[in-house]
C-alpha cells in the first residue's frame, strides 16, 4: 500500500481550546494592533478589543442561558466583527453553526434543525428569513441578536447582552480548559456539507480539527515570511475555508483583515488598493475576473504578494495568465472539503506548480486508490484521493450511516475526487466522482435540486448534473427533466421555479432539457455518467 506524506516534517498539534489557540498570539503582537477592518464604513477592532469583545459576548450568552453544547446559528454575509460571534460559543466549550446567508426560509430551517441550534446571529436584512425559520423550530424571538448598532422591530444587536464595559476582566467568561483529549471530541464548529452524496449535512469539526489544520497550513505558507500581512477576507465566512483561513488562521498570525460584506469588483479592487491588502484566498471565477475585467487595470494591486486559489479547480492557463499579468504576485492552489477542516493539499508559493492542488499538508496520509478495484492506483494513473490525519471531522452529525459510508475502518476519509500525482508529490485533480456540484466555489447538490423538482407535480423525474462555463470559470446545474402524464411545463417554467425554492448559487444555469426517461441503475440510482456522456457527445 504505497500512502503519500507532506514534504514537510509532521508539526505539533495544538490539542486544546480553539480560542485558545487563535488568541495564543505567537508573534507577540500588541494589544493595539489592528486585528480587522470594515472595508467599506472604515470602522476597525483591535487585538485587545477582540479578545475583550469576545469574552463580552460569551458572558452575555451565558447570562442568556448558553450552556456548554448548546448551539448558535450565524445567519449573516460578512461582517468585520463575524469572528467575534463565532469564537464567543466556542470559547465556551459551545458550537457555533455558520449558514449560507443566501439561504431561503426551507434550506435555514433544515439547518437549525439539524444542528440543534438554540441562538440566532443575524443581519437585519435577512432578519425576515430568521424570524420565519426560528419560529417553525421554536427559537424564541429573544434568542435573535443582530450585527449592527441598531435594533430593528425589537430585535436587539448582540452587543446589546455584553456586561458593561467596567467589568472587570476576571469576571468575563473564561475559555473552557479543553487540553488533551476533550479538544480530540469536543465538537466546536458544524458546517454543512453534502460530502460525496445526498443532501447536506452537519460536518462536525472539533477543537483539534480546528487547530491541526492551522498548525497544518502554516508550514506550507511560511516559504514565504512574515506570516503576519494584511489580508482580505472576501470568500464567504460562513463557509469553513473562511473560518480557517479568515479568522482561525489569520487571528493566531495577527493579521490585519480587511473585510468585505459581498463580493463585487469595484469594492473588492478598492479595498486592496486602499488597503494595501498583501494575501488573498479566492476562487476561480475571481481569479479569471483579475485576468480578464478591464477595470482592474484603473487600480493599483502592488501590494499583493500571495493568493491562494482553491474550492473548486483552476485551470493552469488561468493561473499563468495571473502572474504573466503581475509579476509580483506569488500563486498556488489549495485543496480540501468542508469535511477536511478543510486542508489536505497546499502548493507552495515559490515554486508553483500551475494546474496543481499541490503537496500533502504535513501530519496527513494519502492514498491514491483505483475505484473500480479498491487497491492502489497503477503507478502514473488516477484514483480517489483518501486523506487520514488529525484534520478529518469527527463525522456528519446524527448521521453515524453517512460517517461510516465517508469514513473507512481504517481512518480514511474518501474524498470523492480523483487525482494523479508526479514524482514530486503534486497532485493534480482530474475528475470527481461524486454527486457534488461546485458553482463558482459555492456547493449545489443534485440530490437536493432533484428532490426540488419532483416536488413539482408537473415533473415526473428529474436528474441533475453539473456541466462547465468555461467563460466564467466554473461549474453550473443542468436538469434533466421527465415531465409528468399530460404536463406541458415549459424550460422556464422550470427554472423559475426552481428559483423560487433555492439560494441563488443552487439555480439552473446551465438549463433544463426534457427527456422521455432518466436513466438509472437496477438499483434505481441515477446513472450521471450516461447523462455528463450525452452533453459530452455535443
Ligand atoms: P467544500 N481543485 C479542484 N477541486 C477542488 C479544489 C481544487 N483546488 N478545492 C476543492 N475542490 C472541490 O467542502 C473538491 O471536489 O470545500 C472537493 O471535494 O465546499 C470539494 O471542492 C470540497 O468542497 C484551500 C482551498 C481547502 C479550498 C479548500 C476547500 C474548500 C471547499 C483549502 O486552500
Amino acid at each position: 500500500m504505497t500512502i503519500y506524506r507532506s514534504p514537510f516534517h509532521d508539526t505539533k498539534l495544538p490539542s486544546t481550546n480553539a480560542y485558545t489557540f487563535t488568541t495564543s498570539n505567537p508573534n507577540n503582537a500588541p494589544d493595539s494592533q489592528v486585528l480587522l477592518i470594515d472595508a467599506l464604513t472604515k470602522k476597525r477592532i483591535t487585538y485587545g478589543e477582540w479578545k475583550r469583545d469576545t469574552r463580552r459576548f460569551a458572558t452575555g450568552l451565558v447570562n442568556n442561558g448558553f450552556k456548554r453544547g448548546d448551539v448558535v446559528a450565524v445567519f449573516s454575509f460578512n461582517q468585520y466583527d463575524y469572528s467575534i460571534v463565532v469564537f464567543a460559543p466556542i470559547l465556551l466549550g459551545g458550537i457555533v453553526t455558520t449558514v449560507n446567508s443566501a439561504y431561503t426560509v426551507p434550506e435555514l430551517i433544515h439547518q437549525l434543525e439539524d444542528s440543534g441550534a438554540t441562538f440566532i446571529v443575524t443581519h437585519p436584512e435577512l432578519l425576515a428569513t430568521a424570524v420565519e425559520a426560528a419560529k417553525k423550530v421554536g427559537i424564541p424571538p429573544q434568542r435573535i441578536y443582530l450585527f449592527g448598532e441598531e435594533a430593528v422591530n425589537g430585535f436587539k444587536p448582540y452587543s446589546s447582552i455584553f456586561p458593561p464595559l467596567s467589568t472587570p476582566e476576571s469576571q468575563l467568561a473564561q475559555p473552557v480548559n479543553l487540553d488533551g483529549e476533550p479538544a480530540a471530541t469536543t465538537t466546536a464548529v458544524i458546517c454543512y456539507s453534502s460530502g460525496t452524496t445526498g443532501k447536506s449535512k452537519g460536518v462536525e469539526l472539533t477543537h483539534l480539527n480546528l487547530c491541526s489544520n492551522a498548525a497544518q497550513v502554516s508550514p506550507t505558507d511560511s516559504d514565504m515570511t512574515p506570516l503576519q500581512t494584511v489580508h482580505l477576507a472576501v470568500l464567504p465566512l460562513y463557509h469553513i475555508y473562511g473560518i480557517q483561513m479568515c479568522m482561525n488562521v489569520a487571528i493566531f498570525n495577527a493579521s490585519t483583515t480587511v473585510v468585505l460584506p459581498k463580493f463585487n469588483p469595484v469594492d473588492f479592487l478598492q479595498a486592496i488598493q486602499e488597503f494595501k491588502v498583501q494575501t488573498m484566498n479566492l476562487v476561480p471565477p475571481q481569479i479569471l475576473m483579475l485576468v480578464k475585467a478591464p477595470i482592474v487595470d484603473k487600480y493599483d494591486l502592488s501590494s499583493v504578494r500571495r493568493i491562494t486559489s482553491g474550492a473548486a479547480p483552476c485551470p493552469p492557463e488561468l493561473s499563468v495568465a495571473l502572474v504573466q499579468k503581475f509579476p509580483h504576485i506569488y500563486f498556488r492552489q489549495g485543496y480540501g472539503m468542508s469535511e477536511l477542516s478543510p486542508v489536505s493539499h497546499a502548493g507552495l508559493y515559490t515554486s508553483p506548480v500551475h494546474g496543481s492542488i499541490g503537496v500533502v499538508a504535513p501530519n496527513c496520509e494519502v492514498r491514491l486508490v483505483d475505484p473500480e478495484t479498491g487497491m492502489d492506483a497503477a503507478p502514473g494513473q488516477s484514483g480517489e484521493i483518501w486523506v487520514r490525519g488529525p484534520n478529518v471531522m469527527k463525522g456528519y452529525r446524527n448521521n453515524p450511516k453517512a460517517t461510516a459510508e465517508t469514513i473507512d475502518k481504517d481512518g480514511f476519509l474518501h474524498t470523492g475526487d480523483i487525482a494523479t500525482v508526479d514524482r514530486h508529490g503534486h497532485f493534480f485533480i482530474v475528475d470527481r466522482m461524486k454527486e457534488l456540484i461546485k458553482y463558482k466555489g459555492f456547493q449545489v447538490a443534485p440530490a437536493e435540486l432533484e428532490a426540488v423538482l419532483v416536488a413539482n407535480p408537473e415533473i415526473g423525474d428529474a436528474a441533475v448534473i453539473g456541466v462547465e462555463n468555461k467563460a466564467e470559470a466554473t461549474e453550473v446545474p443542468l436538469a434533466f427533466v421527465v415531465r409528468a402524464p399530460g404536463s406541458t411545463i415549459t424550460e422556464q417554467q422550470v427554472s423559475d421555479y426552481v428559483a423560487s425554492k433555492v439560494a441563488n448559487h443552487k439555480k439552473l444555469r446551465g438549463g433544463v432539457r426534457f427527456v422521455e426517461i432518466i436513466p438509472k441503475s437496477a438499483a434505481g440510482k441515477i446513472l450521471r455518467k450516461d447523462l455528463r456522456a450525452l452533453v459530452a457527445q455535443e
